[in-house]
Formats: structure tokens, C-alpha cells, sequence
């Protein structure tokens, strides 16, 4: 089985992903800690990744597919691998068909959060006081919800048309209210597969 977790910066993608691992015994795939753990190491990719995260931008195509596609490739086909954070361009979700269709998989269902913007930023900024994350300014927060409408949203479309179920749930409420909305779209959507 192949989910994504989606949504907006702040939506909760990985605060509700941990669950869901816990939960279904899934392994999490997301690209944001994969970035910050290379630019914590300070390699080369991660330096670079890490200028750009900071300004808020979406860290170019054909890095974060060689990074999934060298991750993707490591499972075998019994895990269920749960993505955070990718895809978030539509050539992101073209290239990530291409890799499961060569591993012979698909993504299976889309659970999609839904939370208003002007709480997405107050949740970002409270997180920057919280633990200081670099792409938490006022200034990078708002590049990152530019990017999410301009380029990411519009991934969604691409997984309707593409008859992927999709599952909207209410991000607005408490961790574990979130998480029983969001373990139930999973129940109902993978009911049926
Ligand atoms: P991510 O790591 O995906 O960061 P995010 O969008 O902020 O995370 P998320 O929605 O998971 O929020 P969280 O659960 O932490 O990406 C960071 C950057 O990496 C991107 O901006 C980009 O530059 C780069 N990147 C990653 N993937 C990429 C890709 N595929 N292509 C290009 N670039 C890529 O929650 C946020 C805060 O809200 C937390 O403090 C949490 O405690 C709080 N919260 C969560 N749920 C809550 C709730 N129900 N109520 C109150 N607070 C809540």
C-alpha cells in the first residue's frame, strides 16, 4: 500500500504521519526530514537544500525524486510506505508515478488536510518559538503558503483525475481529534482495495 499525507505547510502532514505509522505499520517517507537531516549533516545537497528551505522555496525537482527514488527503491513490495511532503509539483507526482510503475505499485489513496490559512501561520509561528526551525519566519512562511497555492495544490487534481481516492479531513482540532478523522478516511478508503 502506497498513502500520501497532504496539505499545506503546517497542516499537521507530520505531526499526523507519526501516528499514522504507529498506527497502520507504515513506513514514513518524508522529504522535509530527509532535507533537514542532510543539511544537518552539512554535505554538499544539504547546504544547498538548506539556503533554499530557508527562504521558503520548493527545493528543485530532480533532486527530491533522486532522493525518493533511492528510497522508494530500498523497500520491497510488502511495506507500505507512507509519503509526507511528496509530491509537491506536479512533475513531482509524474516522476513519482513512473518509479512505482516500475516497482510494479501505485499510489493507493490521498488523505488530504484541510486547515485555514491564517491558522497555518499562527501554528508556523508558534512552532519558530518553540523550536527555531529556519524556514519559520514571517517572511519564509509566507513564500511557503505562495508556493503551496501556486504549484502544490493543484497536485490533488492530478490524483483525482487520475481516479486515486482522495480523502479530505478537517485539520482544525486537537492532535488526537485530527488523527481519529484522519485514521477513519484510512479505514474507508482502503476498505475497498
Ligand atoms: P515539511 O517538512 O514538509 O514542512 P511543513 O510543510 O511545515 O510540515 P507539516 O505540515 O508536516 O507540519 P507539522 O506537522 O510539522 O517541508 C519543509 C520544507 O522542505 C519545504 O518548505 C520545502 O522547502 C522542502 N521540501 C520538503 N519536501 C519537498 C518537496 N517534495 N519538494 C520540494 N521541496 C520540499 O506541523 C506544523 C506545526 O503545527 C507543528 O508545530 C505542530 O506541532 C503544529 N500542529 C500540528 N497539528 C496541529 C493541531 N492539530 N493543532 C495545533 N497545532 C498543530
Amino acid at each position: 500500500m502506497i498513502g500520501l499525507i497532504f496539505g499545506p505547510p503546517g497542516s499537521g502532514k507530520g505531526t499526523q504521519a507519526a501516528r499514522i505509522e504507529r498506527e497502520f505499520g507504515m513506513a514514513h517517507l518524508s522529504t522535509g526530514e530527509i532535507l533537514r537531516s542532510e543539511a544537518s549533516h552539512g554535505s554538499a545537497v544539504g547546504k544547498e537544500a538548506a539556503r533554499i528551505m530557508a527562504a521558503g522555496d520548493l527545493v528543485p525537482d530532480d533532486l527530491i525524486d533522486r532522493i525518493v527514488a533511492s528510497r522508494l527503491g530500498r523497500t520491497d513490495a510488502a511495506t507500505s510506505v507512507l509519503l509526507d511532503g511528496f509530491p509537491r509539483t506536479i512533475e513531482q507526482a509524474k516522476a513519482l508515478d513512473r518509479m512505482l510503475r516500475q516497482l510494479g505499485r501505485k499510489v493507493d489513496y490521498v488523505v488530504a488536510l484541510d486547515v485555514p490559512e491564517p491558522l497555518l501561520v499562527d501554528r508556523l509561528l508558534h512552532r519558530a518559538a518553540v523550536e527555531g526551525r529556519a524556514d519559520d519566519t514571517r517572511e519564509a512562511i509566507m513564500e511557503r503558503m505562495h508556493e503551496y497555492r501556486a504549484r502544490t495544490a493543484a497536485v490533488l487534481d492530478h490524483y483525482r483525475r487520475n481516479d486515486v481516492p482522495v480523502a479530505e479531513v478537517d485539520g482544525v482540532g486537537g492532535l488526537d481529534e485530527v488523527f481519529g478523522r484522519v485514521r477513519e478516511a484510512i479505514k474507508r478508503v482502503t476498505d475497498g482495495i
